[in-house]
């Protein structure tokens, strides 16, 4: 990287941008104060720590055996840190509960967690100064059999509320901790494969199971609550029980935040035209940012339309305070790091390309119903040089360029992924 041609071109782009109205230092500015939480699982393809070895259940999968994956708390942290370490500003890191840690001979079932067993969590992330994120892990375990929350047996029911009620103190705990409230997000896989006699039944078991786990108050400055829906999984392809008018009504009726799963929808349902009808009737929307791919919802984040679609609403709304941006995705077939690494800075890179659109012109445009201007001026967007700007906002953030990280990336593959 050539420092001197960062500069140069950064400034001849700001001077484009400004014949447009727009303020790129500002927009770089803005880009940074908005934090992303970034998923630990991408670092150990969703194993968690208590049985690392057990199969990954609940109709999620990953594929792909890429050698490197994290195999021990201290592990994951280390590359979380080192990919932290490619990640312009500051963030938020997003726990499952399957990452709980206990001391010899101290373990306890799901049922039992509580804040204690995420010390080692709270205490790196207070030193780091970053928030935390958390979540029930309801999949990966011998009482998830298909069902849980939604079960028509008493006794699972119970043991998954149980389970919830203890994630819902321990993100207390945390956002107690690290003076930023906590997300705790409920995801359950309860389906069938094959087409229902009864649809009715199971949704009207999960809103009373959800009743229960939610009915403890908690502080909304410590924690807050959001329930993330799906339109089907693997081996549950024809009936989710967690369908999206099922949340949707359930956080409206109950006013939880309510998660959005770009791969949790039909292939040409797109959860950037959600944002807006969502946010009029719940109090708050956490965003899974993944990217389907025919029948996966979860590759690593890329900058493609869509990604850049949901980045455009994000910035138009300007409702940073009531969004919550997280990432969902899960690749073992590559580099862990990298696929961290690409997807952070893709959400970034979406923020602020977004955020240098000529955006007076475009609403001129389009209240004047003079929607050939409009199309003229999407595509005039995509020629701007957004990269100047972006390799100037790396470079100032002390982080590498995007043309010069995977070497970095290589380097700790030989010296630290390659020998576990
Ligand atoms: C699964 C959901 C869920 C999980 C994570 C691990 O389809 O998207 O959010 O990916 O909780
Ligand atoms: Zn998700």
């Amino acid at each position: 990287m050539n420092q001197k041609n960062v500069d140069a071109a950064f400034q001849l782009a700001c001077e484009r941008y400004a014949e447009l109205g727009i303020d790129a230092k500002a927009a770089v500015k803005k880009v940074l104060r908005i934090p992303i939480s970034m998923h630990c699982w991408q670092g150990d393809d969703v194993r968690g720590f208590e049985n690392a070895d057990g199969d990954l259940t609940g109709g999620i999968q990953t594929t792909g055996n890429y050698p490197g994956r994290a195999r021990t708390p201290e592990e994951l942290r280390g590359d979380i840190d080192f990919a932290m370490s490619m990640i312009p500003g500051s963030h938020r890191v997003n726990v499952h509960a399957c990452y709980a840690e206990f001391a010899p001979g101290k373990r306890v079932d799901r049922d039992q967690l509580g804040p204690e067993h995420f010390k080692n969590w709270i205490d790196w992330a207070k030193a780091k100064k970053i928030g935390m994120d958390f979540n029930p892990t309801i999949f990966s375990h011998p009482k998830f059999n298909g069902w849980s929350l939604a079960s028509r047996d008493k006794k699972t029911r119970d043991f998954w509320i149980k389970h919830t009620q203890c994630t819902r103190r321990i993100a207390e705990a945390i956002g107690k901790a690290l003076g930023s409230p906590c997300v705790n997000n409920v995801w359950i896989p309860d389906g069938m494969k094959d087409i229902p006699a009864d649809r009715a039944t199971p949704r009207a078991i999960l809103e009373e199971s959800l009743d229960q786990c939610f009915a403890e108050k908690l502080n909304p400055k410590y924690m807050l609550d959001s329930v993330e829906a799906k339109l089907f999984g693997i081996g549950a392809e024809s009936y989710t029980a967690g369908s999206h008018e099922f949340y949707m009504g359930y956080a409206v009726k109950n006013q939880t935040l309510l998660t959005l799963d770009a791969g949790h929808f039909h292939p040409t349902e797109v959860i950037s035209d959600k944002l807006s009808s969502c946010l009029l009737f719940v109090p708050g929307i956490l965003l899974h940012v993944s990217r389907g791919v025919r029948w996966d919802s979860d590759h690593v984040v890329i900058l493609n339309d869509e990604q850049l679609a949901i980045a455009q609403e994000l910035v138009r709304l300007n409702q940073f305070n009531r969004i919550h941006i997280g990432l969902d995705y899960f690749d073992a077939s590559i580099n862990r790091i990298c696929a961290w690494v690409t997807g952070m800075r893709a959400m970034q890179k979406s923020l602020l390309m977004a955020m240098l659109e000529p955006r007076k012109q475009l609403l001129d445009a389009e209240k004047k119903e003079d929607y050939a201007t409009r199309m003229a001026l999407f595509e005039a967007s995509k020629m701007l040089p957004f990269g100047a700007i972006w390799d100037k906002l790396c470079m100032d953030e002390d982080v590498l360029l995007d043309t010069d990280f995977m070497a970095e990336i290589k380097k700790y593959e030989a010296n630290v992924l390659s020998k576990r």
